[in-house]
């Protein structure tokens, strides 16, 4: 009995993978088939992805998962959010898309803000007004691009212009839709008032389509270069977050009132378990049953975005480990180079008491930019008059113990916002290996941390795929990931307890 074979296409800001999945007597493994690494690519002053290399390595993964394993059910890609392709009249992109860090955007988000301004774009989209967002990136791309009103035909968001390149099909997916500032709140409509504001047509919104839709077969050109045989392609959980979110087992003890599926929900929470998603980013919220659009939530920094099965996403991004990660391509750049296990080692050797520890604000604009990272927080060092870290094991020991104390900042938010208290943490995601940082993290919350899976997003991308195939029922998919992944806990040490 071989059951179910598929692949989760993951691909995420700094590296993606193509991920063997199989489901077999209730549960989901996955191995890891191809990984490559993803990043900003400058050309002419602006920052951009490499969608043709991309395309080429997810084919290479789907050549080489069928070459070792034989015929597979279906795929589906998840990417990062709010980056996008436009397509002309014949389906082809227009331009390579635009990476979120690009720096396009300082006096046009000005003039965005004055037709909408923040609070009313959190109003109407449940989103939290960013540059970063797809409505400011079109905004600004049909500013400095005009012919594109003639030209654009359609806005594919970065995983359904992958998963359009493989079908031949093209869609909004929700998950990923929700991350665009262009939606309504509950994610399920263009938000017509957004459109009809920024002079923004909606026409290049294609139908939008739930989280689990199978798109159709791999096309034909492909099914013969690839693998001989027709293969699925399937809307998932685009956005990686989502998917991520969707692997969670909240069935562990402690991690929900009453078990996996209880979705009765203690006020507007539907879990007494926070999530932390660890990657670049580390997007820290609450699942709730509604959008939350009060005022408090804006003014700290909270976003809504939709879930596998509609329910919302209450949660903060806060720059993650791209911090750890901006310093160690700074110093394998200098000659230096350090690995994450030997990092995550030399922060935990630190004789703490006499370390020089900085306190870093992770969403300082200073540290949002591709650059030299040590000598940024050096800088902001000496702006906020903290003393300077010196040593490679205090820099590192700095953005970990600042990484857990906004995490924890962030936790005490959502508890005071949804007034549900947070029992414990559930941290998935790459970021998890580093266990110095899900240590640090149960420390300044004072709760447990159930960390696991790691491999977050391939896991909840498989699941979604096959509720779409009709192998798993959508209300059993927390039973099946609690089934599928390990976890390690975490306690607060009384030490460091907060
Ligand atoms: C995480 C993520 C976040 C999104 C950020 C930028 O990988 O998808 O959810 O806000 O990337 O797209």
């Amino acid at each position: 009995n071989q059951g179910i074979r598929l692949l989760a296409i993951d691909l995420g800001a700094s590296s993606g993978r193509v991920m063997l999945g199989s489901y077999r007597d209730g549960k989901v493994t996955v191995e890891e088939i191809h990984r490559f690494p993803n990043g900003p690519v400058e050309v002419n002053g602006h920052l951009h992805w490499d969608v043709q290399r991309l395309l080429q390595e997810i084919k290479h993964g789907i050549a080489a998962a069928v070459a070792s394993y034989g015929p597979l059910h279906s795929l589906s890609v998840d990417t990062w959010g709010v980056d996008y392709g436009l397509l002309d009249e014949q389906g082809g992109l227009l331009y390579a898309p635009h990476h979120y860090r690009d720096q396009r955007m300082a006096d046009i988000a000005l003039a965005l803000e004055a037709a909408l301004p923040p609070a009313e774009q959190f109003k109407l989209t449940g989103n939290q007004p960013s540059p970063i967002n797809t409505v400011y990136q079109l905004f600004a791309d049909l500013k400095a691009k005009q012919e594109l009103r003639a030209t654009a035909r359609q806005l594919l968001l970065m995983p359904d212009l992958f998963n359009y390149m493989l079908s031949g099909v093209a869609v909004a997916e929700q998950t990923i839709w929700s991350t665009s500032g262009l939606l309504n709140p509950q994610s399920t409509a263009p938000s017509a008032e957004v459109l009809r504001r920024l002079e923004l047509p909606v026409t290049l919104i294609p139908r939008l389509v739930p989280a689990g839709t199978v798109l159709g077969e791999l096309r034909p050109a492909l099914q013969e270069e690839l693998c001989s045989g027709p293969l699925q392609i399937i809307a998932g959980a685009s956005h990686d977050t989502a998917s991520a979110v969707a692997s969670i087992p909240y069935g562990e003890p402690g991690s929900s009132s009453s078990g996996p599926d209880q979705t009765g929900g203690v006020g507007p929470a539907l879990r007494e378990a926070a999530f932390i998603s660890c990657g670049t980013w580390s997007l820290v919220g609450l699942e709730t049953a509604e959008p939350v659009l009060s005022d408090a939530a804006r003014a700290s920094g909270f976003t809504n975005e939709s879930c596998f099965g509609g329910t919302n996403r209450l949660l903060k991004n806060i720059t993650g480990l791209w911090l750890l990660q901006e310093t160690q391509r700074s110093w394998a750049e200098a000659g230096e180079p350090l690995s994450h296990q030997e990092a995550a080692e030399l922060a935990g050797q630190l004789d703490r008491p006499s370390a020089c520890i900085a306190e870093l604000d992770p969403n300082d604009p200073l540290f949002s930019t591709p650059g030299d990272m040590p000598l940024r927080i050096e800088s902001y060092c000496i702006r906020t008059g903290q003393p300077v870290p010196q040593t490679r094991a205090e820099i590192i020991r700095s953005i970990l113990e600042s990484l857990a104390r906004s995490y924890a900042d962030t936790i005490r938010e959502l508890e005071v916002l949804t007034g549900c208290p947070v029992r414990c943490i559930h941290m998935v995601g790459g970021g998890i290996q580093n266990k110095l940082l899900c240590q640090l993290t149960a420390d300044a919350t004072g709760k447990d941390v159930i960390a696991g899976p790691v491999e977050a997003s391939a896991i909840g991308n498989i699941l979604v795929q096959l509720t779409a195939l009709g192998a798993v029922d959508p209300a059993e998919v927390r039973r099946v990931a609690a089934r599928s992944c390990s976890t390690l806990r975490y306690q607060p040490s009384l030490t460091h307890q907060s």
